[in-house]
């Protein structure tokens, strides 16, 4: 699927380049000689952001950006084009050259913490020209369901001690065909996935814990090691500095603003993340619902909308890793070590 969006839409020319060496403007030549060359100024997003903030540039055209910063330093990158970002640097010339085959439309974004409104630097890339009928997105999962991403979503029941998949993962051939259902993984939580297997006869020798363990397990199951590595990274370059290291909603951003409460998850009225490690609210939320809120942002509340920057795959890998808090939760009395 990567390749699949780098072949059909994008060619960034050196931007790797870039990281080694900051002045390499003389080096493009050599590739391409770019048709225009366009000034950006970068600048924190309380004086003003991207300038432009908007940048057009037709198929088949090479275009060579020329960042400087006014201030600190600041990161470019195009969402969902998955290439490395660029470093701008205060008194440095930054270039890189883009020319895209397929017409779009591109959300290029800060990649550095430059400032509390930091994830509010995005500005808007525009490929025109015209071709072969775009592939339609699919569509998200949460609107194809209709989901209220702004209800309460309590769980109905939660652990009473630290999951072990492991032991879960021996019950795995006792398991109805839809636990393993990858369909069913998206939609249920976790917490009605346990009540649905509580409810199976074949299943009423497991105790309420090592049932627990076999949803655990499921989780893991569902979602590659692979993933869950990308979705670490991902969440402390973009999502720890609000939610937390540790997915407490303690991260710098959300000092001193008010805590987030059973009644403030109840009535919409957030400011602060929730407590990923408090298994009450993740483990009563569906991957989709998490994927509904990550790609549409909580309106009016701090959480950004990410669903022109990242691709559906580092979407899948930031949900598989945030469930991790919950289910490794030192919330629960830890009467037996984690195996994590
Ligand atoms: C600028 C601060 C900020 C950043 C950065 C941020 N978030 Fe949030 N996030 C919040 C706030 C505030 C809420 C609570 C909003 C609400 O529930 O309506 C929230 C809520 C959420 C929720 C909903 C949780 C629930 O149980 O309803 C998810 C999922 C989430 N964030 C994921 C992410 C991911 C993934 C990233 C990084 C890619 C991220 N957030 C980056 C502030 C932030
Ligand atoms: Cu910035």
């Amino acid at each position: 699927m990567k390749h699949e969006v780098l072949a059909r839409s994008i060619l960034v020319l050196g931007v790797a380049l870039a990281f080694s060496i900051p002045l390499i403007g003389k080096f493009y030549p050599r590739v391409v000689e770019p048709s225009r060359i366009l000034e950006v100024h970068a600048r924190m997003p309380e004086s003003g952001g991207w300038d432009p903030d908007h940048i057009s540039i037709h198929v088949g055209e090479s275009l060579k950006l020329r960042f400087t910063s006014e201030d600190v330093v600041h990161g470019f990158a195009i969402g969902k084009l998955n290439q490395p970002s660029v470093e701008i640097h205060p008194g440095e010339v930054t270039e890189i050259t883009l020319i895209f085959d397929h017409p779009g439309t591109y959300t290029f974004y800060c990649t550095r913490w430059c400032g509390p409104n930091h994830w509010r630097m995005r500005g808007i890339l525009e490929v025109t020209g015209e071709s072969a009928a775009p592939t339609p997105e699919p569509q998200p999962l949460y609107l194809e369901l209709g989901l209220d991403l702004d209800a309460p979503h309590l769980a109905e029941v939660i652990p009473a001690r630290i999951t072990m998949p492991e032991r879960g993962a021996q019950y795995a051939n006792q398991l109805p065909a839809y636990a393993l259902d990858r369909k069913t993984h998206l939609t249920t939580s976790p917490a009605r996935l346990w009540m649905q297997l509580r409810a199976e006869p074949t299943l009423a020798s497991l105790s309420d814990d090592e049932l627990w363990d076999v949803v655990a397990w499921l989780w893991q199951h569902l979602s590659s090691a692979q993933a869950w590595t990308e979705g670490q990274q991902l969440y402390s370059a973009n999502c720890a500095a609000c939610h937390g290291e540790t997915g407490k909603g303690d991260g710098v951003m959300m000092r001193g603003l008010p805590a987030y409460t059973h009644e403030s998850h109840l009535s919409g009225t957030r400011t602060r993340p929730p407590d990923f490690s408090n298994p009450r609210y993740l483990l009563g939320a569906s991957p989709a619902l998490l994927e509904g809120k990550i790609i549409r942002g909580g309106m009016g509340t701090g959480m950004p909308y990410w669903g022109p920057i990242f691709t559906q795959e580092q979407i899948e890998a930031l949900i598989a890793y945030i469930y991790h808090f919950a289910w490794n939760s030192s919330f629960h009395p830890p009467t037996v070590p984690s195996s994590h």
